[in-house]
């Protein structure tokens, strides 16, 4: 196929270190625990691992708040346990890529440490003020003000996360040469790429002003793909991943189809994540407010970056990931229906033009958790919605926040792996560092794969559909249905192979009429998520959360 490329054929696979597998019983997940599972990521059939940071971190935010990025983390392991991992991964043709974090470090850098020190050598390594209130009006992700004072130079410092993650000065190119002999230096070691992080938030605007724009972050407007951002990432390629055949994945916020072109494909990065369609189910107030799923908008967007990225791009797909809560109880059903809605979200990420990614429990279709107390809750974001939510007259009570958090919290993502129905579902001796959801008794490892009709199976066979047929990964896509608004369907075409695939995304029974599957040849069945689907015909009819993959 033209454009061919070993990351466009790849299933990427999640691994949130923390939470995937403890092997020393201290209740956090490591390095030796990724190892002892790597035959079961083999088993599953994924090719790439993506592991979120593991690097030496105070962990303010999990790992994203680095102090040594040529470090592990002591409760990870070691360098020689990395080095183990990488050549585990390779021996059975799998591949790994690191978690790049730029963006920021953490104020326990030395960087930042000799730089709020007054060190002339790193005196701009950072965004300092000197001024006696805030400099300007920026917000931080995790809430708040993007600044904070700090005493020992009397001055502000810009984080646009929390106050432990400074944001590094990107127009110091003294920063940039350090950040570039980093990702030079893992590379060397036979790393085989990198997801970077909120990589378009790097360039801020000159003079840092104050936002003036409404109904968006406030901010935003200055350091969302800011004014450099191009330039340094073009720098950046040439300097380092342009230099290897690595897989390069920017997590970019604030960017649609159109604006994604000017980032990916040749000479860019292989794929970003963007953040659309996690809007779907959210009001105008963002991530916090909840509402129920916008099918129409979530055609509108996934057919917008399918089309605008066709012939020169390349799309990452995913439905969750650390900092999302869990598809299937976010866009399927986590009770009645949570095996076959997991199972048709499943159909639709594999069979959508782009590079799957499966986040850790994704495959076994791993639910969010209940947080009855506060106390439970470990995410630093998530803690400081609940306190705001709590100072303001908006809310009386943690019970009454309480279904927002369960509902949207990241730390519903990052609750222990479960691989077993014993103590802690298999994930550790000791006492984890995050609860364990209720469920694991009858959701785990072992009973999925015990289990031929589980999601773990289905995940399996998807995945070996698209490897064996390239119009998975390479079939133009035309949405069909465009105003159903509770089925998505559409059709994938190569040459002279063509694949229908619809999926309903609600809990109701009803009959689609698609000229599609009728004609002169009748398409065969590959696979669908109920065990007695019936022959094809034009009138079909689905049942809950029914989804099917046709091929002609
Ligand atoms: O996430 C960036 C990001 O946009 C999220 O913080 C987002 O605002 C939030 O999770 C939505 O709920 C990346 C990492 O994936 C995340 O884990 C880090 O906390 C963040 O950057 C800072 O490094
Ligand atoms: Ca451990």
């Amino acid at each position: 196929v033209d454009g061919a490329q070993w990351w466009k054929e790849s299933v990427v696979y999640q691994v949130y270190p923390k939470s995937f597998n403890d092997t020393n019983g201290d209740g956090i997940g490591d390095l030796p625990g990724i190892i002892e599972k790597v035959d079961y990521l083999a088993d599953l059939g994924v090719d790439v691992i993506w592991l979120n940071p593991v690097y030496a971190s105070p962990m303010a935010d999990n790992g994203y708040d680095i102090a040594d990025y040529r470090a592990i983390h002591p409760a990870f392991g070691t360098m020689d346990d990395w080095e183990r991992l990488l050549e585990e991964l390779h021996d059975r043709d799998m591949r790994l890529i690191m978690d790049l974090v730029v963006n920021h470090t953490s104020d326990e850098h030395e960087w930042f440490i000799r730089s709020r020190e007054g060190d002339p050598e790193y005196d701009e390594y950072y965004y300092w003020q000197d001024t006696d209130e805030r400099p300007n009006n920026w917000e931080s992700f995790f809430g708040g003000s993007a600044w904070s004072y700090d005493e020992t130079r009397d001055e502000y410092y810009l984080h646009l996360f929390d106050e432990k993650q400074p944001d590094l000065n990107w127009r110091n190119e003294a920063v940039r040469q350090d950040v570039f002999e980093m990702m030079r230096w893992w590379l060397e070691k036979g790393i085989d790429g990198f997801r970077m992080d909120v990589i378009n938030l790097i360039s801020k605007t000159e003079g840092l002003p104050d936002d003036t724009v409404d109904g968006e972050m406030t901010g935003a407007e200055h350091f969302v793909s800011g004014p450099k951002f191009k330039a340094y990432l073009t720098e950046l390629v040439t300097e380092t991943v342009g230099n290897y055949d690595v897989m390069t994945v920017g997590e970019m916020i604030g960017v649609d189809a159109e604006e994604a072109q000017e980032y990916v494909g040749e000479d860019g990065l292989s794929m970003l994540i963007h953040f659309e369609h996690m809007g779907v189910d959210t009001g105008d107030d963002g991530k916090w407010d909840v509402a129920t799923l916008d099918l129409l908008g979530l055609k509108r967007i996934i057919t917008d970056w399918q089309e605008t990225l066709a012939d020169s791009g390349w799309n990452c797909l995913y439905l969750s990931n650390h900092d999302q809560p869990r598809a299937v109880s976010r866009f399927g059903h986590d009770e009645e229906f949570r095996r076959e809605s997991a199972k048709m979200l499943a159909t639709f990420l594999f069979t959508l033009q782009g590079t799957p990614f499966i986040y850790q429990g994704q495959e076994i279709g791993m639910t969010n958790t209940s947080f009855a107390e506060s106390s439970q809750i470990r995410d630093v974001e998530a803690r400081n919605f609940v306190e705001n939510a709590l100072d303001s007259d908006a809310y009386e009570s943690y019970e009454e926040v309480r279904p927002i958090v369960e509902s949207r919290s990241r730390d519903n993502t990052r609750t222990p792996m479960q691989w077993s129905d014993t103590r802690n579902a298999g994930f550790s001796e000791g006492e984890p560092w995050i609860g364990v959801n209720e469920d694991y008794e009858t959701v785990n490892v072992e009973a999925a794969r015990d289990d031929p009709e589980s999601v773990w199976h289905y995940y399996r066979d998807l995945i070996d559909l698209r490897e064996a047929l390239d119009v998975f990964v390479y079939g133009e896509y035309d949405l069909l249905l465009p105003d159903h608004t509770e089925v998505f369907a559409y059709r994938r075409t190569l040459a002279d192979d063509e694949l229908i695939v619809v999926c309903n995304f609600f809990d109701s029974e009803l009959s689609i009429d698609l000229p599609q599957l009728t004609g002169d040849e009748t398409p065969e069945l590959l696979i669908g998520n109920y065990e007695d689907t019936d022959a094809p015909a034009g009138d079909i009819d689905l049942r809950p959360y029914e989804a099917r993959i046709y091929k002609r």
